[in-house]
């Protein structure tokens, strides 16, 4: 099965955050890291808080979608472990954004993820990876999506410590 992972991290060592979060995908059986978008930095969207470093995982995976999020999930617990004794605060989010063309609806997982249709820093680093693909539920393309959304202030900070 194919996915895609929205990798976020505004606290903290955000680069080894980041590292980290393909560092322990990739040691995960039933996993495979294809490809990385690029790191884009950007604006935190919410209340004030520091700006995001923000990118993509494409992963090769034989998990179904609800034991890949709880790897997912895990792997946040590891950074957030982490955190806790330097920062006190979260700073890996992981999302799973797609999942083959699965849309979900349930109470621990939603496919695709709210936030990819109107978050340009989600959108921008997926359409690197598969601007072509139908966003299941909406008939449109990743790249049409991206198109779609308002302008966020990002810039691209760098290619992803893989
Ligand atoms: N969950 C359901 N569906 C999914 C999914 N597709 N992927 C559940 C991941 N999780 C999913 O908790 C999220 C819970 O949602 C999980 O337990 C899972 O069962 P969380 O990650 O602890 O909560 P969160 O991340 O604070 O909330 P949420 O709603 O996921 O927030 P977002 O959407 O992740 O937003 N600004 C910038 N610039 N860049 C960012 O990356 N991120 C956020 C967080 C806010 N502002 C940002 C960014
Ligand atoms: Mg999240």
């Amino acid at each position: 099965m194919r996915a895609y992972v929205g990798v976020g991290s505004n606290l903290g060592e955000r680069w080894d955050n980041l590292a980290l979060a393909a560092r322990e995908v990739r040691a995960a059986p039933g996993v495979s890291l294809l490809r990385a978008s690029r790191v884009y930095d950007t604006e935190a969207l919410g209340p004030k808080q520091p700006r995001y470093l923000n990118a993509v995982l494409e992963l090769q995976t034989t998990l179904e979608a609800d034991l890949l999020l709880a790897l997912l999930l895990r792997i946040e617990d590891t950074a957030h472990r982490r955190r806790e004794v330097r920062w006190g605060a979260r700073t890996l989010d992981l999302d799973l954004l797609l999942y083959e063309d699965l849309v979900l609806r349930t109470p621990a997982l939603t496919l695709p993820h709210p936030g990819l249709l109107s978050r340009r820093f989600v959108l921008a680093p997926l359409a690197e990876l598969c601007p072509e693909r139908i966003v299941p539920g909406t008939g449109s393309t990743v790249g049409e999506l991206l198109r779609c959304v308002p302008a966020h202030d990002m810039s691209s900070a760098g290619i992803y410590p893989v």
